[in-house]
């Protein structure tokens, strides 16, 4: 409930974040929930993925969307987490994308966990920020961009685009990108794809 006090001017926000979690409340709050069943052909072992348990929750992502999606020049705010789990040794992650509009930038910051920022230029050139709380990221234009949960918890993170960036999945979903983390020995390792 937004309370308005006319007689000063001074209001309540119509939106909250838990700066510990990450966690949005309040208007124009949107939540989507991926699970194993939503996320055919992203990790390597296809056939694994197949047999797990298709309910799984992989991630949640809560956005705030003040305006409509294709909006010149208003910006979204959104939270992500990742859960802790494998397919087969490829860690928990995000489908990745690039942005519909090829010259939109954006912000991830890490909240908590552990994890890495999987970047891919134009050449295919692929490479791994390491996230964690406190960790900021810049993403350039025209870089497609996926997150990985390398941790033994949750890992959350921030993120602001704008609101005419959109996503487009369909080059990642056809051609992947060149490197994939994949645990070795317990320890991430950016492999070739
Ligand atoms: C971040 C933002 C969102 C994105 C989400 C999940 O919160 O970049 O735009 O939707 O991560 O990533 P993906 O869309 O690749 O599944
Ligand atoms: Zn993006």
């Amino acid at each position: 409930m937004v309370k308005v006090n006319w007689m000063n001017g001074i209001i309540e926000p119509k939106v909250n974040v838990e700066i510990e979690s990450g966690k949005l409340s309040g208007e124009k709050v949107i939540e989507v929930t991926k699970r194993l069943k939503d996320l055919e052909n992203i990790f390597s072992a296809e056939n694994i993925r197949k047999e797990m348990t298709q309910d799984k929750i992989v991630y949640e992502v809560q956005a705030h969307l003040p305006v409509a999606e294709g909006t010149a020049a208003g910006l979204f705010f959104g939270t992500t987490i990742i859960h802790q789990g494998k397919v087969g040794n490829e860690y928990f992650m995000t489908k990745g994308h690039l942005h519909k509009k090829s010259d939109r930038a954006e912000y991830y910051w890490g909240i908590k966990g552990e994890g890495m920022l999987l970047l891919m230029d134009r050449d295919r050139n692929t490479w791994a920020e390491k996230m964690y709380k406190g960790s900021l990221h810049y993403i350039d234009a025209d870089i497609a961009h996926r997150t990985v949960n390398i941790g033994d918890g949750k890992l959350i993170f921030g993120a602001c685009w704008l609101s005419d960036a959109g996503h487009n999945y369909d080059e990642i979903l056809m051609n992947g990108f060149s490197a994939r983390l994949i645990e070795k020995d317990g320890k991430p390792n950016l492999v070739p794809a």
